[in-house]
């Protein structure tokens, strides 16, 4: 289905070719930051310098935040900075998890990834979805977007107190969650419940990085699932716990834990003085022994992934991440792979996608659990996929159906 534009998606929208140009050089490192300026991804008609201008930050913060994302997802308007704060003040004050779902995380053995975790609680909280009880009572269809609405909202407040709680049961157990700052913003909450809100630097990271994962149009597959199962009018607990499954997976989501194993059993391998040669040589022993590039590729972009280039240049305003060892290898390994997998040649898209970069911060930072990662992700993607969701109720979008083909008629077509 590679480019069958299938299905309506209004916050944002991919450009394969945009930033492009004269793009590749033997230093492409250093061509990011002479020629490319973020684009790829619009929301909205905004790119993601043009958001890093534009939307609001935390006080105290330069970063874009969540709910100034959200706010420019739902509404297409950029929100002032008393909007963004009454949002977070909203998101706040709705956060706190209902009781039973926190036994439920409490009761999952650690041994469960946490992705597995995070999708069995969101879909927990459909015990209270106001669009599933409004069904039963017998609502008119145009008034379906104003529940799901209201159940968006409540489930992106309450990601983050799901999220940490996984995270401090499986890593941190007996750790104490302290309860939500309703001063706070919500990513600002986010990182104090995981552990870190002393930490303003990893704070300002992850609301970077929640804000700019938040969408990436209709067809990747976690927001095109959270699209199909919310067709069927599930509610958006449930259409986004089906969304988590599939960013659980290694060509998806999970390909953000996949790139710092990669490049820590790199580590191992040839140690911290590596060189192009060394990494040229560990990228063929992974391409021969048939394992993909984890963090290379692109089902649509063409070029480096504007995300990647942005969260390196959150690596570059900082000297002290530009000397750590795991963002040095990461950077070192986009200056030999592009080459290495077009010489290979089967992959479309031989640059860095978003999760290339988006793990070793964390990491340089003491969030060292990888398996964890993906879920910092899934936090993130209820932005997009909640947006479409109460989209495609206002405008009463069908059920999504489409047909398929027997092989029989693939072999008819083929024989044609
Ligand atoms: N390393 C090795 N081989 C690759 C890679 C890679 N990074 N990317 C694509 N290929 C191969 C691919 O497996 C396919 O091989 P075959 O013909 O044997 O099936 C061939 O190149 C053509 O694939 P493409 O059309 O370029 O890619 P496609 O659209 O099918 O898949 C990805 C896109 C992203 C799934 C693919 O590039 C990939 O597997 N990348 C590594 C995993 C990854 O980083 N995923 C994260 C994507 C971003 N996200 O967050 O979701
Ligand atoms: C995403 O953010 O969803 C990934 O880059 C994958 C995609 O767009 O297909």
């Amino acid at each position: 289905m590679r480019g069958l534009r299938a299905m309506l998606w209004d916050s944002s929208v991919l450009d394969p070719e945009e930033a492009s140009h004269s793009l590749y050089m033997p230093y492409p490192y250093l061509s990011l930051f002479l020629f490319v300026h973020d684009q790829g991804i619009r929301f909205h008609g905004l790119s993601i310098p043009d958001c890093q201008k534009a939307l609001p930050a935390a006080p105290g913060g330069k970063e874009i935040i969540a709910e100034s994302m959200l706010w420019l997802l739902l509404t297409g308007q950029v929100p002032s900075a008393e909007q963004t704060q009454q949002l977070s003040r909203e998101l706040a004050q709705k956060g706190n998890l209902p009781p039973f779902v926190e036994k439920l995380i409490d009761s999952l053995p650690g041994t469960l990834h946490p992705m597995t975790q995070l999708g069995i609680g969101v879909a927990a909280l459909n015990r209270d979805s106001s669009f599933q009880a409004a069904y039963e009572r017998g609502i008119k269809k145009s008034e379906y977007w104003t529940y799901t609405l209201d159940d968006s909202i409540n489930l992106v407040a309450r990601l983050p107190a799901l999220a940490a709680r996984i995270y401090r049961n499986v890593y941190k157990p007996g750790a104490a969650l302290p309860e939500i700052d309703p001063n706070l913003d919500l990513v600002g909450n986010y990182s104090r419940m995981l552990g870190y809100g002393d930490n303003h630097d990893l704070t300002e990271y992850l609301r970077l990085y929640i804000s700019i994962h938040g969408d990436h149009e209709g067809g990747n597959a976690s927001a095109h699932t959270a699209h199909l199962v919310g067709s069927t009018l599930s509610d958006p607990y449930l259409s986004y716990a089906a969304a988590l499954f599939a960013l659980a997976g290694p060509l998806h989501g999970l390909a953000n834990q996949e790139v710092l194993r990669w490049q820590l059993s790199m580590l191992k391998e040839v140690g911290e003085e590596v060189s192009h040669d060394t990494i040229r040589e560990y990228l063929w022993e992974t391409l021969k022994s048939g394992q993909v590039v984890p963090g290379y590729g692109h089902g649509v972009l063409r070029n480096p992934d504007p995300r990647f280039i942005a969260l390196q240049e959150f690596c570059e305003s900082k000297p002290e991440l530009l000397s750590s060892p795991i963002i040095q290898l990461v950077k070192k390994t986009y200056e030999v792979a592009p080459n290495v997998l077009k010489e290979h040649g089967k992959t479309k898209n031989p640059y860095p996608n978003v999760d290339a970069a988006s793990g070793c911060v964390l990491y340089h930072y003491g969030l060292t659990e990888f398996k964890y990662y993906t879920v910092i992700f899934g936090v993130s993607r209820a932005l997009g996929c909640v947006t479409q969701l109460v989209w495609a109720r206002a405008l009463g979008l069908p059920l999504e159906r489409p047909k398929s083909y027997s092989l029989e008629a693939i072999e008819q077509l083929a024989s044609k």
